[in-house]
């Protein structure tokens, strides 16, 4: 039998009755727009070309440190993780990539993972190494670290591991590498602070080595967890010293949930940028650390003053070699894994949208003039305006839902899968 999809006219019969109220709404916020001077058509535009790749490892139910709790209909491998990502591309048509986490997706078959994602109407964005966690028949373990160990011989594995990543990738399209690595001292003492830096230059430097010319690869930092005093990859300053060592085809990943709390992100956002070393994203949100809950579901006006500064740079001819790359990193256990992913892209979409009405000349000039109320008022007009028929509209013209979380639940495909994906007790990925 073949697997369920939603079918495309399904999605058309459920935008139909919503189409009318769309129009309305879409002309009345068209109209309050001209009387600033911009043309919605054009923003909705920009939006319908907004793009965000979704993790392999958030259509499964993710889970704390303290439990997880396996959803019905779950995907148990590769394929069906595909498949739930797919169906989030069909019905934002926004995610038109998957970001794959290896060993946890290693395919057997490469050439058939890329048949597979073909004919889902998917493709695949950067590969996700994993020496945070042992695998079963390994030979050395990361327990005391990986890229950063010691010992020759782990750093070597873990090493490979990451050309092993690059190979899988080379075979399914994929053209970057992402690095997080989880070494650190739990302890004051228990690592020397400086030659665990480099010994992970040294090790990336390897891995770079290994990277075909038109691939670019991530250094993804976190302040803290699993290593609780210091961790050797801690923040942007540190990626940036490394990712400059590297040379041309390496660059920063901003996690959101990275950081301490009350961090200006929007600000290392720009530094990035201007170092021209930003590589890109992994969108989420937080209230307290690495929380990987939804996107905008917390901060949104953070979210909002960091696509300020993307939007800012997109436009600015003096910053060369500006073209981020953004994924969602987000796992929880609280809502169903499609749904809180359409919701992310939605609220990425609209963090853009809203930064996109952004008044950028009276903003120049509110600056100059030091005028600071008049310029967070520009700020702040920009952010209250409720972007939401353009994004409804951007959907709907480039073949997607109007209303996707609606018509998610209305298909009845988290039931049909639970018929489909009987429950299994062994989860082939996990979560840090
Ligand atoms: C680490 O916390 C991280 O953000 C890295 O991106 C990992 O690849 C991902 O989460 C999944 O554990
Ligand atoms: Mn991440």
């Amino acid at each position: 039998m073949p697997e369920f999809r939603i079918d495309k006219t399904f999605i058309a019969e459920q935008n139909n009755p919503l189409r009318a109220q769309l129009q309305s709404e879409y002309a009345h916020l068209g109209e309050q727009l001209q009387r600033r001077g911009r043309s919605i058509d054009v923003i909705t535009k920009q939006v319908e070309a907004f793009e965000v790749a979704v993790p392999s490892w958030g259509v499964g139910t993710g889970g704390t440190r303290f439990a997880r709790f396996p959803g019905p209909g779950e995907p148990r491998n590769v394929f069906e993780k595909l498949a739930d990502c797919a169906t989030i591309h069909q019905l934002t048509r926004a995610t038109p990539r998957v970001s794959l986490h290896i060993p946890w997706d290693a395919p057997d078959d490469p050439k058939e993972l890329s048949g597979a994602a073909a004919s889902l109407g998917v493709g695949f964005d950067a590969m996700n190494s994993n020496t945070f966690q042992d695998q079963p028949g390994q030979q050395h373990s990361y327990k005391f670290g990986s890229l950063t160990h010691v010992d020759t011989a782990v750093r070597a594995q873990a090493v490979e591991h990451n050309i092993t990543c690059i190979e899988i990738g080379k075979s399914i399209g994929s053209k970057a590498l992402t690095v997080w690595i989880a070494d650190g001292g739990n302890f004051p003492g228990q690592t020397d602070t400086r030659s665990a830096l480099q010994r992970y230059v040294e090790s990336l430097g390897s891995i770079y080595a290994a990277l075909p010319e038109d691939w670019k690869v991530f250094v993804e930092y976190k302040l803290y967890e699993p290593a609780f005093y210091s961790t050797v990859i801690n923040d942007w300053g540190t990626a940036y010293a490394v990712v400059s060592q590297l040379g041309p085809k390496a660059f920063c990943l901003v996690d959101l949930g990275h950081h301490a709390p009350n961090v200006n992100i929007e600000m290392i956002v720009a530094r990035l940028i201007q170092l021209e070393k930003l590589g890109g994203f992994h969108f989420n949100d937080s209230k307290y650390g690495d929380d990987d809950l939804d996107s905008g579901s917390i901060k949104p006006f953070q979210l909002f003053l960091i696509f300020h500064e993307l939007v800012g740079a997109a436009s600015d001819p003096s910053i060369g070699n500006f073209n981020p790359s953004y994924m969602i990193d987000q796992s929880h256990n609280m809502t169903d894994p499609v749904e809180a992913l359409i919701s992310s892209t939605e609220e990425l979409q609209r963090g853009y949208a809203q930064a996109l009405l952004v008044d950028r000349p009276a903003l120049r000039r509110y600056q100059e003039a030091n005028d600071a109320l008049m310029a967070l008022k520009t700020l702040k007009r920009a952010f209250t305006t409720d972007v939401t028929p353009i994004l409804q509209m951007a959907r709907l013209n480039n073949g997607g839902a109007i209303d996707p979380v609606a018509v998610f639940r209305a298909s009845g495909y988290r039931k049909m899968k639970t018929g489909e994906r009987p429950a299994q007790t062994v989860s082939h990925s996990g979560i840090v």
